[in-house]
C-alpha cells in the first residue's frame, strides 16, 4: 500500500512520520517560536534532518479559541516556507482551510492539502480534484472557537468513523482517488479527553476507511491533563501517544519532536519484525 502524494509515491508499510512546522505567532505547541517563514525554514531542515517523511506547514493556529488569519498574512506566512521546501524535493504538506490558500500553495509545490474541515467549504474539493496531491480529511466537532466547550457524542467512534466515511466518499466523487486520501479522527478537535482515549484504543476501526490513516497527539491537551505538563513538557507523552498510535493502526504519526519519535519507531519496528 502507497499514498500517492504529489509528484511523491510514499510507501505506507512502514509508519511515516509528519513534522510539524507552524508560521504562526500564537501556535500553542511551540509558543510562536518560529513565526517568520525564515526561521520556520530552519526549523523544517532540522525535522528533516531529524527522519521527517513529510513536513506540514500550518499559517493559521487551530488551537481552541484561535482567532481566524486573514488569507494575505497566511499567504505570507506559508508560501516561502512551500516554495523553498518543495524546490530542495521535500514533500510538503500544507494545514489549511482556505481553498484559495490551497491552489496557491499546490502551485508554490506542495505535496499534499491537510484540511481540519476535510474539504467541506465551499469550492475545497475542486480547488485539490484535478491536481496530484494527497487530502488529509479530518474530523473535528464544531469550530476552533467553540470546539471544546462541551463536546458530545451519543458513540464517538461510530459517529467520528461514519463523518469520515463519507468525506472520503465524497472526496472520491470529487475525483480524488484512494490512494491520495488520508483520514484523521482529529484528536482535540471537539474532544473530551475520554473521547480522544477512546478515538486511540480504536483507531484501527478507522483502517477501513481505505485511505492512510494519520494521528495527531502530539503535544495536545490531553497530554496535559494526564501527565500535568504544559506543551513544551509532553515530549515523553507524545512519543507514548505516537507509538500507541502506530501500534492500533496509524500509518502516519503528526508530531513536532521528529528525532524521539523516530527513536521510539525503531524499537517498535525492530520488535514487530526485526528489520
Ligand atoms: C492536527 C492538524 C491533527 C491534522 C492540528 C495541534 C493543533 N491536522 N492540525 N491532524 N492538529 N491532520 O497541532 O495540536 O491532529 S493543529
Amino acid at each position: 500500500m502507497h499514498l500517492q502524494c504529489g509528484r511523491f509515491k510514499l510507501s505506507l508499510e512502514r509508519p511515516l512520520v509528519m513534522g510539524v512546522v507552524n508560521v504562526t505567532p500564537d501556535s500553542f505547541s511551540d509558543g510562536g517560536l518560529h513565526a517568520d517563514p525564515q526561521q520556520a525554514l530552519a526549523h523544517a531542515r532540522r525535522l528533516l534532518a531529524e527522519g521527517a517523511d513529510i513536513i506540514d506547514v500550518g499559517g493559521e493556529s487551530t488551537r481552541p479559541g484561535a482567532i481566524a488569519v486573514a488569507l494575505d498574512e497566511e499567504r505570507r506566512r506559508v508560501l516561502p516556507v512551500i516554495e523553498a521546501l518543495a524546490a530542495s524535493g521535500v514533500p510538503v504538506s500544507v494545514d489549511t482551510r482556505k481553498p484559495q490558500l490551497m491552489r496557491e500553495a499546490i502551485g508554490a509545490g506542495a505535496a499534499m492539502i491537510n484540511d481540519v474541515t476535510a474539504l467541506s467549504g465551499p469550492a475545497a474539493l475542486e480547488a485539490v480534484a484535478r491536481t496530484p496531491v494527497a487530502v488529509c480529511l479530518m474530523h473535528m466537532q464544531g469550530d476552533p472557537g467553540t470546539m471544546q466547550a462541551n463536546p458530545s457524542y451519543r458513540d464517538v467512534v461510530l459517529e467520528v468513523r461514519e463523518y469520515l466515511a463519507g468525506r472520503v466518499a465524497a472526496a472520491e466523487r470529487a475525483g480524488i482517488a484512494r490512494d491520495r486520501i488520508v483520514v484523521d479522527p482529529g484528536f482535540g478537535f471537539g474532544k473530551t479527553v475520554d473521547h480522544n482515549l477512546a478515538l486511540l484504543r480504536s483507531l484501527g476501526k478507522f483502517r477501513s476507511l481505505g485511505g492512510a490513516l494519520l494521528a495527531g497527539l502530539s503535544r495536545k491537551a490531553m497530554l496535559g491533563k494526564l501527565t500535568g505538563r504544559e506543551p513544551l513538557e509532553r515530549v515523553h507523552a507524545s512519543v507514548a501517544a505516537a507509538l500507541l498510535a502506530v501500534q492500533n493502526g496509524a500509518h502516519i504519526v503528526r508530531v513536532h519532536d521528529v528525532a524521539a519519535t523516530r527513536d521510539a519507531l525503531a524499537v517498535w519496528l525492530a520488535v514487530k519484525d526485526g528489520k
